[in-house]
């Protein structure tokens, strides 16, 4: 096919890459060592709707915000109706609903696998409550993490903690309507130490082969260790059907949550490559994008943007990808040229077929310049800097 043949099916295929934004990026958040307080941060919902659709109209490619119910709906689903309201004001959808089963007191020992049976009791309302709040928003996806796990061996009993797990995730499972979908996100430690119960791949896939067919695994890309091959893992998860969505960042040690490709580009690249190799279009569609990153350093404003525009430009690369020829090499074991096959779309510069998917939708070229151009940090800054110097900083 000639270059500006698949140039032009590019641009075409780009219209279907869409990525969900996390309310939480645009939030005050910090590391254990405390919080660099941002005066433009959002710390209402109303703000975080506001911020993701500046980042929609910059961007074109972020219809959806992820809501983590504790810090988005203090009221649960009782909420409901006020996020509505901030639905259809700022044109954003109610995205991926994320239960808060780490932070009160009674999850020390776990909460869905806690050895308390009014603890787990309380983690399960949660997650049903979880369900309403999505029922009531049209949200597709229940996304779950957990940090449930222990630090000492012999603290707890692993093998009791499954049943409790299996247990949890199938009520909150049956809950589900038709269309929607419980994604279980697996990360190997932190906040645990000794062991994390829903620790990788395997763990979170048989989970979700135990609860039901609405259930299917989130792969986080700061969940692994350094050694592993995430791609391989999503080809897997693809193979098994089992592959629900990404929370994507980067990370040059653990779970980092840097902006997508600041530290190995290539790495998304190859995830996006193993997607768009399999074949039928119904598995991809439903595959999930999104963004889980904390903006500690960079303005917040201007980090999503870079990663949505980074996010675009790492899957127009791989949609750049010759698939026909590189399966013949692959076939003919033509390792080097098949390897450089592949390398040629990677290092295919994209950012004009991006200037130029942009114009044709009316959408700046350069959405990052825009940002700047636009005065809007400036003015959320004017309006939030008192509140938010207020704020205290330090951990402990
Ligand atoms: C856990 C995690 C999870 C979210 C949280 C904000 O590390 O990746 O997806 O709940 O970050
Ligand atoms: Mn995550």
């Amino acid at each position: 096919m000639r270059v500006e043949d698949r140039f032009e099916r590019v641009l075409g295929q780009l219209d279907s890459f869409v990525i969900e934004i996390p309310s939480w990026g645009f939030a005050n958040t910090g590391t254990r060592f405390g919080k660099f307080l941002q005066p433009g941060a959002a710390g209402t919902l109303e703000e975080k709707f506001a911020d993701a659709a500046q980042v929609h109209n910059l961007t074109g490619a972020t219809p959806s915000l992820a809501l983590h119910v504790l810090w988005d709906l203090p009221g649960g689903v009782k909420d409901a109706p006020k996020v509505k309201q901030l639905v259809s004001r700022y044109g954003v959808r109610a995205g991926s609903i994320n239960p808060n089963l780490f932070q009160d007191q009674e999850y020390k020992f776990g909460s869905i696998c806690n050895p308390d049976a009014g603890i787990r009791r309380k983690a399960v309302d949660h997650l049903l409550d979880s369900v309403e709040i999505a029922k009531a928003l049209g949200s597709q996806d229940v996304s779950l993490w957990v940090a449930d796990g222990s630090n000492y061996p012999g603290a707890q009993s692993i093998r009791r903690r499954i049943e409790w797990l299996e247990e949890a995730l199938r009520t909150a499972h049956d809950a589900l309507d038709e269309g929607q979908r419980l994604l279980i996100e697996y990360k190997p430690f932190e906040p645990a130490f000794y062991f994390t119960d829903i620790a990788d791949w395997g763990m979170s896939a048989s989970l979700a082969g135990a609860v039901g067919p609405k259930a299917f695994v989130l792969v986080d890309t700061g969940h692994h260790y350094q050694s592993q091959n995430i791609e391989q893992i999503v080809a897997w998860l693809l193979h098994l059907r089992l592959l629900g969505g990404f929370h994507f960042n980067d990370r040059r040690y653990a779970d980092d949550d840097l902006t997508i490709g600041s530290i190995d580009p290539y790495q998304v690249f190859r995830i996006f490559h193993e997607i768009l190799n399999e074949r039928d279009k119904n598995v991809t569609d439903a595959v999930a994008y999104m963004i889980d990153q904390s903006h500690n350093i960079k303005g917040k404003l201007e980090a999503m943007v870079q990663t949505v525009a980074t996010a675009q430009e790492l899957y127009a690369k791989a949609l750049l990808v010759d698939r026909e020829r590189l399966a013949e090499l692959q076939a003919a074991a033509k390792t080097v040229e098949a390897e450089e096959c592949l390398r040629d779309a990677f290092w295919t510069d994209v950012r004009p077929l991006l200037k130029t998917w942009r114009e044709r939708r009316g959408l700046p070229a350069d959405p990052l310049k825009a940002l700047r151009e636009s005065g809007y940090v400036e003015k959320i800054e004017r309006e939030r800097g008192a509140r938010n110097a207020a704020l205290t900083s330090s951990y402990a």
